[in-house]
């Protein structure tokens, strides 16, 4: 399960060591955004390039060297343009708002793209429904997106929804996936605004617990920082402690191994009182040779399970 900028990391150390064929990844959708009449869905998006080999490995988000010639006369037309939307990346948004006006799903949309693309993974939409995050704020009511690259995360968040989650049905495939699989996966992703709207989708959760699979998940906190992006704030907010503890708290109707730190043992007698195992070990992926170490370590425990 991936959201944001941390599980695609991962995800290429998993595709040095697996076969793509293996992988299936549910992603959020709740970050989608309308931008220029354009429907951008950047945590698909991120994976999407991940796989294929065109993610900007800098940023974790758009085409790497990528120009924003487009943006730039857009600026001259008096348009807003503080979401960096680069010249190749409009292409995929281009492509697919006309099919979803064709009246395809995203769902189908994203399995055209991944044809496009030459991937082999399975990219599933955690559904097909419009699910929104909405951050109240003292600046007002924000979407993601405003909150986080518009106003820069600097704002006072007063509470978080997911818009339209109560209603949406999981995509095609998001249940048996769970289910079936020998692994599920949660990523290094937000705990709150990525990988909370996948598990609030009808369902999912109940289906993570019924599941004989292994669930594994990756803490995004180290210590009391998170590695990257809004988490920690995010996680205030909901009177919710910042520390690998704190994750395994909150997955903690299914999980049964959480990944943290190799710094953060002290967490682990309190991990494991909520029947979770912890184990410890370099989970920061700054080069190849984290992610397929970090990718190893997972497929090492999984194996020692299995026997
Ligand atoms: N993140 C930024 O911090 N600034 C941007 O201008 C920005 C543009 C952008 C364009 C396409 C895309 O797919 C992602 C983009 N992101 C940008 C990343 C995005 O805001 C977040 O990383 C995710 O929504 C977090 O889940």
């Amino acid at each position: 399960m991936s959201g944001g900028t941390g599980t695609p990391k991962l995800l290429q150390g998993l595709l040095s060591l697996v076969s793509e064929t293996d992988l299936s990844i549910i992603c959020n959708t709740a970050d989608d955004y309308y931008f220029y009449g354009l429907y951008i869905s950047p945590d698909i998006d991120s994976v999407l390039y991940s796989l294929s080999g065109l993610l900007d490995e800098e940023k974790w988000w758009g085409i790497k060297d990528d120009t924003f010639n487009c943006l730039d006369m857009l600026k001259k037309y008096g348009y807003d343009t503080w979401f960096q939307l680069g010249d190749r990346d409009l292409a995929l948004h281009i492509h697919r708002t006309r099919l979803l006006k064709d009246g395809l799903l995203l769902s189908d949309v994203i399995n055209n793209i991944s044809l496009c693309l030459n991937i082999k993974a399975r990219v599933l939409p955690m559904t097909d429904q419009k699910v929104t995050t909405m951050i109240l704020t003292d600046k007002g009511k924000l979407n993601f997106q405003e909150f986080w690259v518009r106003e820069n995360a600097n704002v006072k968040v007063l509470s978080i929804e997911f818009e339209g989650v109560k209603t949406a049905e999981p995509s095609r495939g998001v249940i048996d996936l769970i289910t079936e699989s020998d692994v599920v996966i949660i990523g290094p992703s937000n705990p709150i605004t990525s990988i909370g709207p996948i598990l609030e989708v009808k369902g999912i959760e109940k289906a993570l617990k019924m599941s004989q699979s292994l669930k594994i998940a990756i803490s995004p906190i180290i210590g009391e920082q998170p590695l990257s992006g809004p988490a920690g704030q995010l996680m205030k907010t909901q009177n919710l402690e910042v520390s690998p503890y704190s994750i395994a708290k909150i997955y903690s109707n299914f999980l049964d191994v959480l990944f943290i730190h190799n710094t953060d043992t002290r967490f682990i007698s309190q991990i494991e009182d909520l029947g979770i195992s912890a184990f410890p070990t370099n989970i920061i992926m700054k080069n190849q040779y984290d992610k397929i170490n970090l990718a190893q370590e997972i497929l090492h425990l999984i194996e020692a399970r299995r026997c």
